[in-house]
């Protein structure tokens, strides 16, 4: 199914043959222009960057690369094919035909879920807006733009969703999503991790470690969903997200790889005497970015995340092959919580711990990473561990946010709190030493002091391939 670059918004979903959403979308595209030019990468419209577009939604059509000019990047809408006699996998409609359109019945919650999905992807453009005048290298900038043009077009498809499908209320809540920007104290972005800065490069690649990889889990529920038009969004835009966390985890290892180098050429542990930055400054960033990507989960016993399965909204990670009757009217599930200052589990209702299971598996696939990361160390001969914390650490959602932990679990008192975050947490201190490395490199080949160069290029092009030409 090739997309159809001849419109004015790209497209496989036929748009040329529906004129009231042809004309509805294109109403939103100059806010959205706006918007772009506005918060979208500071002072990057000039450059021609060495983007990939997707030619089709099939597997391969990724094949399509090129420098494009940032200001004449077309965004579209994609589906992934449509799923002939596709039926629901899941929840009281299980075996039923999956809708096309929505139901009456669960309009209001389909819309929150779509809303808040849409809400986060132009948050973490704006988040990242600055990181391309301190860009380590010309490939790492690169990387950003693709990131940033793609998280621009996971907004569209939840706009088109809203407008094909939710008639006036659609269009205001797509309005909305403009409306609304990261940080903003008046009208903040619906989470709070995308309220957080994006102040540097390491907090963009374990952003793009952690953050888009709960965009992964929670995607990936959302392409089990019964409202076909949104599964059909989800799996496309998933085979996005798969480049935004190998950004993530090839950047935070090369960061880790050039603190190694550091370590055993100089035979000391000042590595920020040379100009990297010292493992214990990447754990404290990974405890931070870990904990507020595990709060995006939502609360471990929710009666929202039951509704959504029962109505057969949301389903969990990989639901089809999931070896049980896909309703859970009486299945249990383990859940943390804290007892007498203890972390124990229990058997709750698998329905209402919905949220607790999908940060289970979102807790395991971040693990994989920083195994390849320890490996890094390892190699190097050094003894140094980089560990994932304890899900009770940091937390501001759920039955931890009423409890201080240590990254190993332990609830400690408020005063033991105070005193150790600075030994979990990146301090002002360490941000400003992070920031003083935020300096750009932009010439093709060389690479920034604080972080080794990349294993290989994009698309089987050298390291030293000139990925964006600035034009000034
Ligand atoms: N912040 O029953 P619960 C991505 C509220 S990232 C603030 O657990 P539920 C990306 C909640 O609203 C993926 N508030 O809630 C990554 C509720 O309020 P009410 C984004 C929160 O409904 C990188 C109350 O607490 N996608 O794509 O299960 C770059 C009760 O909680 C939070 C989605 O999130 C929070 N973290 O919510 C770019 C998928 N958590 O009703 C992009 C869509 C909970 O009591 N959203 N609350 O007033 C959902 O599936 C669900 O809404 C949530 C959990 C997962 C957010
Ligand atoms: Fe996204
Ligand atoms: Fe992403």
């Amino acid at each position: 199914m090739n997309i159809d670059y001849s419109e004015s918004i790209p497209n496989n979903v036929n748009l040329s043959g529906d004129r009231k959403l042809q004309r509805a979308l294109e109403q939103w595209q100059p806010g959205y222009q706006e918007w772009w030019k506005q918060l979208g990468p500071t002072d990057s419209l000039d450059m021609d960057v060495y983007l990939r577009t997707a030619i089709s939604v099939e597997a391969g059509g990724w094949a399509n690369y090129d420098h494009v000019r940032m200001l004449d990047y077309r965004w579209g809408i994609f589906l992934a094919p449509q799923e002939e006699d596709r039926k629901i996998a899941f929840g009281s409609h299980k075996g039923e035909a999956a809708w096309q359109e929505v139901p009456g019945e669960y309009r209001a919650e389909l819309r929150r879920l779509i809303v808040t999905q849409g809400d986060t992807e132009p948050a973490s453009v704006e988040q990242q807006r600055h990181l391309g005048l301190t860009c380590p290298s010309l490939y790492d900038l690169r990387n950003l733009f693709q990131v940033n043009v793609e998280e621009g077009r996971h907004l569209w498809a939840m706009v088109y969703l809203l407008q094909a499908h939710f008639g006036r209320d659609g269009r205001e809540e797509a309005d909305a999503m403009l409306e609304r920007h990261s940080g903003d104290p008046d009208k903040p972005r619906i989470l709070q991790a995308f309220n957080e800065e994006t102040p540097d490069w390491l907090s963009f690649f374990m952003f793009t470690y952690f953050t888009d990889r709960d965009g992964k889990y929670q995607l990936a529920s959302l392409a089990e969903s019964a409202f076909d038009p949104l599964s059909r969004s989800c799996r496309f835009m998933l085979t996005e997200e798969a480049h935004h966390m190998f950004v993530g985890e090839t950047g935070v290892g090369r960061v880790i790889q050039r603190a190694c180098e550091i370590m055993c050429d100089h035979k000391t542990d000042d590595v920020r005497k040379f100009g990297a930055i010292d493992l214990e400054t990447i754990q404290k960033f990974v405890n931070f970015h870990f904990s507020v990507s595990v709060d995006l989960f939502g609360q471990e016993i929710s009666t929202n995340a039951a509704n959504y399965y029962t109505m057969g909204l949301k389903g969990r990670f990989q639901e089809t092959r999931i070896d049980d009757d896909h309703k859970l009217n009486n299945a249990a599930y383990n859940v943390a919580e804290v007892k007498a200052d203890e972390i124990i589990y229990s058997e709750r209702s698998a329905l209402t711990a919905i949220n607790e299971r999908l940060r289970d598996d979102y807790i395991n696939d971040c693990q994989r990473g920083v195994d390849k990361w320890n490996k890094i160390i390892a190699n190097a001969g050094i003894n140094f561990c980089i560990t994932l914390p304890n899900r009770a650490f940091h937390r501001a959602i759920g039955a931890f946010s009423s409890v201080r932990a240590r990254p190993d679990g332990k609830i400690i008192t408020q005063a033991d709190w105070d005193q150790g975050q600075g030994n979990w947490l990146p301090t002002p201190d360490d941000r400003a030493y992070v920031s003083t490395l935020m300096k750009p490199v932009t010439e093709p080949g060389q690479v920034a002091s604080w972080i080794a160069p990349p294993a290989k290029g994009i698309n089987g092009q050298p390291i030293d391939f000139e990925y964006v030409r600035f034009n000034d």
